[in-house]
């Protein structure tokens, strides 16, 4: 395209706004990006769970449509020479933003493709120097029931938190996202900016990150405290080991006809050429 005037004052604009108000018309695409059917923007951000704002698939959509994402800043902590507060801002340099389409399998059994925007979870934590004593990283959701209505309730233990292990969040694959669809992210998928994790359960795509930290020991995750039974710290996609209420073999492709018979899943969700050796001798019965 040949850059007028006026397109650069456009893009010279955009870029002044704030991140939760920006599109991005022109994305790198990732190497990575699945060639499935992509889910419409509706589906995407009509069937959601984000239990800060309810538990139902519709909640979020209608109850998230008040919540401001701005200003954000992220703490980053624990074992790293470069601790501090962030400002969103400080991490969303276009260079970095790239096109991300991945399959995000629910852990209740359905699945949906998202073009997401984001930057490589890796290139960020390198930037706070974590040390050697850092053998997990774990993330946290703002806590603020006067803005997220869902955590008066207590049907979790507030504020969200999820984990990685090191090696894992260093992986290629895990993004934070900053929009779908070439826009900012909606409230209901998670704004101003949430991890995708594509080759875990969904649950572990923690939504609106405000805290940061590495660890030595595993992370007391959210999910696992809620049941441990059922939820285990890894929670690898993988048909071969069920859920103790129901199989985890197949899964509904949200947005498809009601008669189309379902989707194998696949092992790691399809990325396991990506990620499989980081559980080499593991068993991955014991470590769900
Ligand atoms: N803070 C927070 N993050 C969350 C959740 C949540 O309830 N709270 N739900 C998880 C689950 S179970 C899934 S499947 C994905 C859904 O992401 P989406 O609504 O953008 O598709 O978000 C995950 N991240
Ligand atoms: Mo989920």
């Amino acid at each position: 395209m040949q850059r007028t005037a006026a397109t650069g004052l456009l893009l010279a604009a955009d870029a002044m706004l704030p991140a939760w108000a920006r599109r991005w018309p022109e994305l790198k695409q990732s190497p990575y990006n699945t060639s499935d059917k992509i889910n419409s923007f509706e589906d995407i951000t009509t069937y959601n769970n984000f239990y800060e704002f309810g538990t139902g698939k519709k909640d979020p959509h209608k109850n998230a449509t008040e919540f401001n994402p701005a200003p954000w800043t992220i703490t980053v902590e624990g074992e790293c020479d470069k601790p501090g507060v962030f400002d969103l801002e400080d991490f969303i340099t276009p260079g970095a933003l790239e096109e991300r389409i991945y399959r995000l399998r629910c852990v209740e059994g359905w699945s949906m493709v998202i073009p997401w925007v984001g930057f490589s979870l890796a290139d960020m934590l390198k930037k706070f120097e974590p040390n050697s004593k850092a053998k997990y990283v774990e993330f946290t959701t703002l806590l603020d029931k006067s803005r997220m209505p869902g955590q008066k309730r207590r049907v979790l233990h507030w504020p969200y938190v999820e984990g990685l292990r090191i090696d894992e969040a260093m992986n290629e694959l895990p993004i934070m996202a900053v929009g779908l669809y070439g826009e900012a992210l909606p409230n209901q998928n998670g704004a101003p900016i949430r991890l995708v994790v594509p080759w875990k359960y969904g649950f572990k795509s923690i939504k609106s990150i405000v805290k940061i930290r590495f660890t030595e020991t595993q992370p007391q995750t959210t999910w696992n405290k809620t049941g441990p039974t059922e939820y285990g710290f890894y929670s690898n996609v993988n048909p071969t080991v069920d859920h103790p209420r129901w199989s985890q073999k197949k899964e509904r492709v949200i947005g498809e006809a009601f008669w189309k018979p379902k989707r194998e899943t696949q092992m790691f969700n399809g990325y396991g050429e990506q990620v499989a050796h980081l559980y080499n001798g593991m068993d991955l019965k014991k470590y769900f």
